[in-house]
């Protein structure tokens, strides 16, 4: 088979987010979009590099997915890349293809997903490029990419070569000349082989399937790519029964729903779980790297929490009692709950920006073995993504280990540490140039020099402001510089208000609003993050004028 040429130009707007680039599916579907992004993946990378690399390819199954399969692997097999592996049917959550890269020392991978965001024709798809750690890519590849797609003149494929990725095995084609091989491997595999080395399952399985106290639990994929994973492990490797995997029957459009794991769009697990009949309830969302932990009657972990709470009881994880924890981080917003873990227990600490690609770095440099976001992202060193279903096994190993239920080893921890209360308020598809103005005034605000010393009232409450500014960070390793990663107000309490607009949208403008403060005292620790929170919300909406500006009187997700 020959590859060909295809002349193509330019096409705005292709810069990747925090975490790749996400679109609507009809605009990844018109002329030569896909293709250009591809090739400029390709092309930045650099010839040198491709040039019989072997690259996995997979994605969580939502509609487009298998189209952009066969687009990647011919764009693939032209470019010279060696060997492609990938999922049945296309499908690899996104902690497998992490995992896959690293086990099978692959040069990279593209990953197909718009994560949590909506699927079908009318949904979002998205592609991302992740390098030879298993982790996104870093800001230095996908800024080069984004170059490449601003000069874009023709990309190379190969139409004529035809790949079933329906069953598994191992396909060699030659394209001009060279051995171009398709592996098709099993989705699930691999990934459920490395959770086992990490945790102990026939603890896990006799803790779960007591005959005199089972300990009951639901895992809700949410229509997302979590499904075959969840049932294999749940039922195949833990053996519980099939009904405990609600909605793990991967589909395109995600049944219609946000495969996103929150109290608005996970409602349902959060009623079922109010029920009191399960211990224990996770969610998922499409591509598997987020997850949210319920307890009995629908106890919420925070995510900022979660991670806290396996820093703290890591020694439960056989994993870690191998390794050691070297030490922790969180992105900027996520509450400082895990910073508590590591003063108290004399860990190093890290704070990045949004996205998981930043903590990659520390883990290869082995300072980093614990991360986790606000955002519902939770994971370790053991792959470079957050890893949901990891996530959950952990929280199950602790819960085996202690004997405790998860609303007695969260009132324990806040006892130990103190509470740090967190909420995130977000206002999706806003109309963007007032966003922009709303965070350019706040820039301002935040920069004025008299604002540090400044006080701000609500009711009883006063805060004054400690320091003010648009988060910067610079990576310990490679020492570059991400600048503007969002707007901090630290009060002198060590309560924080934060604006950030996301980098995951499709459409308009996301305004996420943080927020958090610290409470050492118990008497406190059973009040609501909501009620706590009430006056750092209305000031953070009263310095923004976020509602004046926006027009929306109440957010679109309340975590
Ligand atoms: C991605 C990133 C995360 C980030 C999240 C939200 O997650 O990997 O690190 O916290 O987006 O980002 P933003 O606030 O910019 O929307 P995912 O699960 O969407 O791939």
């Amino acid at each position: 088979m020959d590859s060909t040429t295809i002349k193509s130009s330019p096409i705005d707007g292709q810069k990747p987010g925090t975490s790749g680039l996400r679109k609507s599916v009809v605009v990844f579907q018109k002329k030569h979009y896909t293709e250009n992004f591809v090739q400029s993946i390709f092309s930045a990378i650099g010839t040198d590099v491709v040039t019989g690399s072997t690259l996995v390819v997979g994605g969580d199954g939502r509609y487009f997915m298998t189209e952009a399969v066969e687009l990647i692997t011919r764009i693939a097999a032209a470019n010279g890349v060696g060997k492609l592996l990938i999922g049945q049917n296309g499908i690899l959550s996104t902690p497998a293809v992490s995992c896959i890269i690293r086990k099978r020392s692959a040069t990279g991978g593209i990953i197909l997903t718009a994560s949590h965001n909506p699927g079908g024709p009318n949904g979002d798809f998205g592609i991302k490029y992740n390098i030879s750690n298993g982790g996104p890519a870093p800001e230095s590849v996908t800024n080069k990419i984004f170059e490449c797609t601003k000069t874009i003149t023709e990309y190379k494929t190969c139409p004529t070569l035809d790949v079933d990725i329906s069953s598994t095995g191992i396909k060699e084609y030659q394209v001009d000349g060279k051995k171009f091989v398709v592996e098709i491997i099993d989705s699930v595999s691999d990934y459920v082989e490395y959770m086992k080395k990490i945790f102990n399952f026939s603890e896990l399985k006799a803790y779960l399937s007591n005959p005199t106290k089972p300990f009951k639990i639901v895992a809700d994929a949410m229509h997302g790519v979590v499904g075959p994973y969840a049932t294999r492990i749940f039922c195949d490797e833990l053996g519980l029964p099939i009904d405990i995997c609600i909605n793990c029957i991967p589909k395109n459009d995600f049944g219609g729903h946000h495969p996103d794991p929150n109290l608005t769009y996970a409602a349902d697990l959060v009623t079922l779980m109010k029920k009191g009949i399960h211990a224990f309830g996770a969610a998922f969302d499409g591509d598997g790297d987020r997850n949210m932990i319920l307890g009995q009657n629908g106890f919420f972990v925070n995510p900022s929490d979660s991670i806290a709470v396996i820093a703290a009881n890591a020694s439960c994880i056989p994993y870690f009692k191998n390794t050691g924890v070297k030490g922790l981080a969180r992105s900027m917003p996520t509450s400082g709950a895990l910073d508590r873990v590591a003063i108290k227990d004399g860990l190093q600490m890290f704070e990045v920006p949004t996205g998981w690609k930043f903590f990659g770095n520390l883990m290869d440099a082995n300072q980093l073995s614990l991360c986790g976001e606000e955002s519902f992202g939770t994971g370790s060193d053991h792959i470079r993504e957050k890893d949901g279903l990891w996530a959950v096994l952990a929280w199950l190993s602790i819960l085996a280990s202690r004997k405790l239920t998860i609303e007695e080893i969260m009132k324990e921890h806040w006892s130990k540490y103190g509470r740090n209360f967190f909420t995130r308020y977000d206002y999706e598809n806003v109309d963007t140039e007032a966003a922009q103005t709303m965070m350019t005034n706040l820039r301002q605000l935040v920069e004025e020099p008299k604002f540090v010393g400044r006080s701000y009232t609500e009711g009883s409450k006063s805060y004054i402001v400690k320091l003010g500014d648009d988060f910067e960070y610079q990576d310990p390793i490679d020492k570059s510089i991400a600048m503007k990663q969002g707007l901090r107000i630290i009060f002198e309490d060590g309560s924080r208000i934060i604006f950030r607009l996301s980098g995951t949208g499709s459409s308009g403008a996301t305004i996420r609003l943080y927020v958090d403060s610290f409470e050492e005292n118990v008497q406190f620790h059973g009040v609501m993050a909501s009620e706590m929170l009430k006056p750092l919300v209305a000031i953070a909406l009263r310095i923004s004028q976020l509602e004046q500006l926006t027009g929306r009187q109440s957010p679109t997700v309340i975590t």
